[in-house]
């Protein structure tokens, strides 16, 4: 009964819980956007864009960097 409970409740989170702009992006879901993957949804970024969002200077875009991006309106939230 517990099992049941809790796999129904884990089943209607994950229904609720939206798509973010960073699951969206991150095609090969590691928890990063790498530049290859910013440019599948925004062809157009060039990577002096891309650097610039890439904030703490990694090389790819963490979600709060994305979110960040959204926040400052450089990407649709
Ligand atoms: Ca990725
Ligand atoms: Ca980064």
């Amino acid at each position: 009964m517990t099992k049941i409970t809790l796999a129904a409740t884990a089943a209607l989170m994950a229904l609720a819980l939206p798509v973010t702009a960073q699951e969206a992006l991150d095609a090969d879901a590691d928890g990063n956007v790498t530049l290859d993957e910013f440019q599948v949804a925004y062809p157009d970024t060039s990577t002096d864009v891309f650097t610039t969002l890439d904030s703490d200077g990694d090389g790819v875009l963490n979600a709060t960097e994305v979110q960040a991006a959204i926040d400052a309106g450089v990407l649709p939230g």
